[in-house]
């Protein structure tokens, strides 16, 4: 098949996923198009079936804000007709569905047909996408898209209950490629972090309030009180400056260290004990199945899709959003029980086999069909 990837190309949770989706699709045979406003972050090697097309926003006096959703709609035109595409898979409603739409309507004019498959990841249902001013162009975009799908049973959820849907939405989750998450042996660099023993905390972020790192900092200071370790935040974002006055007020700067935007992210994970995600909202938190891959459990809120990933008393603990009291009790019972600690590392491992991305892109490939096919 020869599909167009349109995708946010930064660290982003939805970026990530479509671009680790097309790279398995192309190593599939299939010729895959990612067309973005900058090169995504994991796409910085060449490889035969991949290609990588930038929308340019020609600036205009006149233009306070440039019109990314018009260029990106006649991105997709030229692609379409110069690669002969077949379909376009569209990662995150806002623009990227609307846009494809447009593009979607130009090309019929033309006697193309192109089907258009929108995958709803997050933050584009849960949160921005339920401004009253977006809210009626998401809700018509997943109405008009051939394909819907969205990331947890949660996420479909909360789409039929924010928008004006009445269509069916397929829900496949997030994959993760074992060939690159697996604990690694990384004893030097456990050593260099830990060199007592200390057990090791992780998060991971883009560091927005969503992602409420506060809150990883009042459960690791809760641990510190109990039991000497260390925090690894890895990511950066908008609240960083905050969490580092945080960390200061709280005292915990000289157990915290802020690895900012990390490429190895598997390496970094592999000297992990226990990692922590109480975000506000998360529709199902590709942080965590990584964590799991590398064998840490996880101690997370229970918002949104994090039930259906990390599984309360089997991979991991789930708390209210904001129960900083409850997570830092259960991430002490799991650091200082080496068994249970044990015991929760394989059960982790086993939940993160459920998301392979071998069985995962099959369900991508079969609606692909399906689109096709209608
Ligand atoms: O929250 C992020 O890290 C970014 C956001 C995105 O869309 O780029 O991530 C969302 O999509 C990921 C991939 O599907 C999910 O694993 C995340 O849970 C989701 N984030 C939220 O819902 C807050």
């Amino acid at each position: 098949m020869r599909i167009g990837i349109v995708l946010y190309p930064t660290f982003g949770g939805s970026g990530v996923l479509a671009t680790e989706l097309g790279k398995a699709l192309a190593s599939e045979g299939h010729e895959v198009h990612f067309i973005s406003y900058n090169q995504p972050a994991r796409l910085d090697f060449f490889s035969p079936g991949i290609f990588y097309h930038e929308v340019s926003i020609p600036q205009y006096p006149l233009f306070e804000y440039a019109p990314y959703e018009t260029a990106l709609a006649g991105k997709m035109v030229d692609i379409v007709k110069s690669a002969h595409l077949q379909l376009l898979h569209v990662h995150y409603a806002i623009p990227h569905a609307s846009a494809a739409l447009m593009a979607k309507a130009i090309l019929a004019l033309e006697g193309i047909r192109i089907p258009v498959i929108t995958t709803l990841h997050g933050t584009d249902i849960t949160l921005v996408g339920r401004e009253a001013s977006y809210e009626p162009v998401v809700s018509w975009s997943i109405n008009q898209s051939d394909v819907v799908t969205a990331v947890s049973k949660s996420l479909k959820r909360d789409t039929y209950s924010h928008f004006h849907v009445n269509r069916d939405i397929e829900v496949v989750p997030n994959f993760i490629d074992f060939d690159r998450f697996s604990k690694k042996p990384k004893d030097h660099f456990k050593k260099a972090i830990s060199p007592n023993g200390e057990k090791v905390l992780i998060h991971t972020s883009n560091f927005r309030k969503v992602k409420r790192v506060g809150d990883v900092l009042q459960v690791f200071r809760k641990v510190l009180d109990k039991m000497p370790a260390r925090l690894l935040l890895i990511g950066d974002g908008p609240e960083r400056s905050n969490i580092e006055s945080l960390c200061r007020d709280l005292q915990t700067c000289d157990q915290v260290s802020f690895l900012g935007k990390q490429e190895a992210i598997e390496e970094i994970l592999s000297i992990g004990d226990l990692f922590l995600l109480p975000s506000q909202t998360e529709s199902f938190g590709l942080a965590a199945l990584e964590a799991m891959a590398c064998e840490v459990p996880v101690i997370s809120s229970n918002a949104g899709g994090l039930p259906e990933v990390n599984i309360e008393g089997e991979t991991g603990f789930l708390a209210d959003v904001g129960d900083v009291d409850q997570m830092a009790e259960k991430a002490l019972y799991l650091l200082q029980n080496e068994d249970k600690l044990k015991q929760f590392r394989a059960h982790a491992l086993a939940q993160a086999q459920r998301f392979d991305l071998n069985s995962v892109l099959g369900q991508y490939v079969t609606l692909y069909e399906k689109a096709l096919a209608e």
